[in-house]
């Protein structure tokens, strides 16, 4: 039988409840064929015509699902957005001057939000068939839907001058996932844009990645170079790197709203000790298996081994530790081009010109890779 506007309207009551019962922290509904989504689409299109993806080629590749919630699924009526708190009462940013430790950002150092949100979406899911019938499909950031603008046109917070949903409860530490309906659910309304005059998330990004507010590039942030880029990471931004070795928080952590915001505490997505700050002398040492072990369950395991270890190397660059030295030496015999460029430039950063020149005696003969050999120019020149 089919279900009445009124029963719908309470059915929408009863699923917040029920979100929050199941560890949902924020919950709000937008009708798929929102005109505010349109437009988003649209600066999507922008965003990739002047290539600010970089090597995410599957941003692009999906644009056209992505560009409106009708074109991944013409049946959906309502979008269901979720949002879970990852709070906590440490501020990122203090971290940073820790130069002998590998700085993983905020959301990585617990288990893989992807699998936490999808576990309670279909639980929410399974919970919302049960009373209301209709057609549903679960996304959480692995398919190509436009989370952001969609959250803030379901009343979550706004997508601030960093790009990322700010919530007045949560500050900039929520993750969002979404449930896809046939089912007509009142609608909430729209969050204003609560930035004001504050500029503060753009002027402390460390490599300037931020064309103008409310827009990333993301070939130049160091969340997209230390996760994404599959490639040497251009030399510009290894110093500004500093110790981050997955991710970057300092736009999210600077964020004022975050005064306001309520702390999880939720076991589950809990920090996991000994994952967040690691000394860069045992992480220098990590083969795939330590490192796939160490990893296991959080996102950073995606990264894979020589990338994760290309990021370290640019840490311990940074890191003012001589004693790194040795370990970083070692890791010039490693088969991956990655892993010895950036060796390579770890050196140089470390020894002085004449322990460099002794290094580059031993090891510069016999490299055969072209950017390594590029690395190898720049560090000694002749
Ligand atoms: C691709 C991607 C990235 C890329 C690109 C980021 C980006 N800003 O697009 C990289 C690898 C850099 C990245 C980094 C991070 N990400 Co990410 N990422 C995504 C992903 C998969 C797609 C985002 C997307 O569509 N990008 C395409 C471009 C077009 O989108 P955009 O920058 O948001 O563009 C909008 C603005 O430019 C805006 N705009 C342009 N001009 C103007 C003008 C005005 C006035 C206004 C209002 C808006 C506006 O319109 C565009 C369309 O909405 C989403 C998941 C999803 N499916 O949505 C997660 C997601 C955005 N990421 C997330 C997280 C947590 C992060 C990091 C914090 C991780 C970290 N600590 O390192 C950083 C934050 C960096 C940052 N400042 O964005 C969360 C954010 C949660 C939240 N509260 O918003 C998401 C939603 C994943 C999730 N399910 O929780 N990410």
């Amino acid at each position: 039988m089919p279900t009445s506007i009124s029963e719908h309207e309470n059915l929408a009551d009863a699923l917040q409840r029920e979100a929050l019962a199941l560890g949902f922290d924020a919950v709000g509904i937008m009708a798929a064929d929102d005109p505010a989504i349109a437009s988003a689409g649209d600066r999507l299109d922008q965003f990739l015509a002047i290539g600010r993806q970089g090597d995410m080629a599957w941003l692009e590749e999906k644009a056209d699902r992505r560009h409106h919630p009708h074109a991944l699924w013409p049946d959906a009526r309502s979008i269901i957005m979720l949002g879970l708190n990852y709070g906590g009462d440490e501020n990122p940013l203090h971290r940073l001057a820790e130069k002998a430790q590998g700085n993983v950002s905020v959301y990585a150092g617990r288990k893989d939000y992807h699998v936490v949100v999808k576990k309670r979406l279909k639980a929410l899911a399974r919970w919302l068939q049960g009373r209301g019938g209709g057609a549903l499909k679960v996304f959480v950031d692995t398919a190509p839907v436009l989370e952001k603008p969609i959250a803030q046109a379901a009343g979550l917070g706004w997508q601030g001058k960093h790009t990322n949903l700010v919530s007045r409860e949560f500050g900039s530490w929520l993750f969002l996932g979404s449930i896809f309906t046939t089912l007509d659910l009142t609608p909430d309304e729209p969050s204003a844009d609560h930035c004001g005059a504050c500029r503060k998330c753009l002027d402390i990004c460390p490599t300037a990645a931020f064309p103008a507010p409310y827009q990333l590039d993301a070939r130049r942030c160091l969340s997209y170079l230390s996760i994404e880029h599959q490639g040497h990471i251009d030399v510009e931004f290894r110093q500004p790197m500093g110790n981050r070795i997955f991710g970057c928080d300092d736009c999210l952590a600077v964020c004022p709203w975050n005064k306001f915001a309520v702390m999880s505490h939720e076991a589950t997505m809990a920090p996991r000790p000994g994952l967040s700050m690691v000394d860069l002398g045992d992480l220098l040492q990590l083969d795939d298996a330590a490192f796939r072990s160490l990893y296991a369950g959080t996102p950073v395991k995606r990264l894979g081994r020589d990338r994760f270890v290309r990021n370290v190397l640019i840490a311990a660059g940074n890191s003012e530790q001589i004693r790194l030295l040795p370990l970083i030496e070692a890791l010039l015999s490693e088969p991956s081009p990655l892993v010895r460029a950036m060796a390579v430039w770890a050196l140089s950063q470390l020894h002085d010109e004449a322990g460099m020149a002794a290094v580059a005696a031993k090891y510069r003969p016999s490299e055969i890779d072209p950017d390594v050999q590029g690395e190898w120019s720049a560090a000694t020149p002749s």
